[in-house]
C-alpha cells in the first residue's frame, strides 16, 4: 500500500451507512495499512469509529497495541482567533521538523461535519500532496458529553497511523474547551486583541485549562493589552501559584504570516510542557484520567442502552406497580431496577 496524497476528510460517509453496516471489514489488515501509513485506511478506520459501526470493538482492540505514541495538543479559542490558520502554521512548522501530523477539526455544535469546516478545509490544503498529513473534519453529533464520544477514537487511530504529533482544533463555546482539555496532553488556549477574550477566558474557565497561552494576531493593536490581561489573571492566583506547578506562558503569534510568526516559539513552550508533564507525573495522570473517561463514557452508554431496554418490560412494569400502589418508593424501585441489569 503506498501513502499517496493528503487526505482531506469530512466526517460524511464515502457511502450509504446500510450498505456499509452490512459488508464485512477486514480490521486487521485496515490496521497494518494504517500503520503503514494508507490515508484510505486510516479514513476508514475513523469513519468506524465515528459510525459506532459493528467493528468497533474489533478495531478498539486493534488499534490498543499500537498507541500511546502521539502527542496529543488542543487548540480552543472563541470564534475567528484563528485557531486554523496557527493550526496550518503548526502543521507547517513541525513537518518542516519531519514529524508526521494528524489534525481532527472537530466541530463541537454541529451534528453534521463537513459544513462549518469547509473553509478550514481549503486552508488545510496548503498541505497537500504531503503523505505526512492526516487531516480529518468531525463533528461531535450532538450526544451527550460533546467531544466525549467519537474524537477520543479517532485519536487512537491518528495515534495508532503513527502520527508523532495530533492537533485537535475546537471552538471554544461552552463545555467543548473543557473537553478539548481533558484530551490533549498540552492545551493551548487562543485569544485576540480586543476581543475581551481575556475577561471571557477568566469567566469560561478557561484559564484554568490552558498550558500556553497564545495571543494571535499580535499584529494588531492591544496584543500587549491582552498580554497584560493575561499576566493579570494568573497573577490572581489559581493552580499557578502551586510550587513545581506549572505557569502558562504567553506567546504572541501572527499566525497568518509565513515566517517571523511566533510558531517556532509556541512549539517551544509545548515541548517545555511536554517535558514537564513528564517529570511531573502530570502527563501519565492525565493520560489515566483521559482513559477513566473514556471507559465511563462507554460504560454509561451501554447503562443508558440496557435501561432503555427495559421499557415496557414485567420488572419495570412491576416495579410501578409497587410505587402506585405505595408499597415501594421510586427510590428503593430505582435500586431494584439496576441492581437486576
Ligand atoms: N491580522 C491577522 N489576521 C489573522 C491572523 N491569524 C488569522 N487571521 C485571520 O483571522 C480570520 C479567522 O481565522 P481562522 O484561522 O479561520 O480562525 P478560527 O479560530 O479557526 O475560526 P473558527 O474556526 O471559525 O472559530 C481569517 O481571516 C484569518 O486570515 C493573524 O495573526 N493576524
Ligand atoms: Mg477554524
Amino acid at each position: 500500500m503506498t501513502s499517496d496524497g493528503i487526505a482531506v476528510q469530512t466526517g460524511a460517509p464515502a457511502t450509504p451507512r446500510g450498505r456499509r453496516g452490512r459488508r464485512s471489514v477486514d480490521v486487521p489488515a485496515l490496521v497494518e495499512r494504517a500503520r503503514d501509513g494508507d490515508a484510505r485506511s486510516v479514513a476508514r478506520l475513523i469513519s468506524l469509529v465515528e459510525d459506532a459501526s459493528p467493528a468497533l470493538r474489533e478495531v478498539a482492540a486493534a488499534l490498543a497495541p499500537h498507541t500511546g505514541g502521539a502527542q496529543v495538543l488542543g487548540l480552543t479559542g472563541s470564534p475567528g482567533v484563528g485557531k486554523s490558520t496557527t493550526t496550518t502554521a503548526l502543521v507547517r512548522a513541525l513537518r518542516q521538523a519531519g514529524k508526521r501530523v494528524g489534525v481532527l477539526a472537530v466541530d463541537p455544535s454541529s451534528p453534521f461535519s463537513g459544513g462549518a469546516l469547509l473553509g478550514d478545509r481549503v486552508r488545510m490544503q496548503d498541505h497537500a500532496g504531503d503523505d505526512a498529513v492526516f487531516i480529518r473534519s468531525m463533528a461531535s453529533r450532538g450526544h451527550l458529553g460533546g467531544l466525549s464520544w467519537a474524537t477520543p477514537q479517532a485519536l487512537r487511530v491518528l495515534d495508532a497511523a503513527g502520527c508523532d504529533v495530533v492537533l485537535v482544533e475546537t471552538v471554544g463555546v461552552g463545555q467543548s474547551e473543557l473537553e478539548i482539555a481533558s484530551l490533549a496532553d498540552t492545551t493551548l488556549v487562543l485569544v485576540a486583541p480586543g476581543m475581551g477574550d481575556g475577561i471571557q477566558a477568566a469567566k469560561a474557565g478557561i484559564l484554568e485549562v490552558a498550558d500556553v497561552f497564545v495571543v494571535n494576531k499580535a499584529d494588531r493593536d492591544g496584543a500587549q493589552q491582552a498580554v497584560r490581561d493575561l499576566r493579570y489573571m494568573q497573577s490572581l492566583g489559581g493552580r499557578y501559584s502551586e510550587p513545581g506547578g506549572w505557569r502558562p506562558p504567553i506567546v504572541k503569534t501572527v499566525a497568518s504570516r509565513e515566517s517571523e510568526n511566533g510558531i517556532d516559539e509556541v512549539l517551544v513552550r509545548v515541548e517545555e510542557h511536554r517535558v514537564w508533564l513528564e517529570s511531573s507525573g502530570e502527563g501519565h495522570r492525565r493520560r489515566a484520567e483521559r482513559a477513566a473517561r473514556e471507559i465511563e463514557a462507554i460504560a454509561l452508554a451501554a447503562l443508558r442502552e440496557r435501561i432503555g431496554d427495559l421499557r415496557g418490560t414485567t420488572a419495570l412494569g412491576a416495579l410501578a406497580e409497587q410505587v402506585v400502589a405505595g408499597e415501594s418508593d421510586p427510590y428503593r424501585a430505582a435500586d431494584e431496577l439496576v441492581a437486576q441489569l
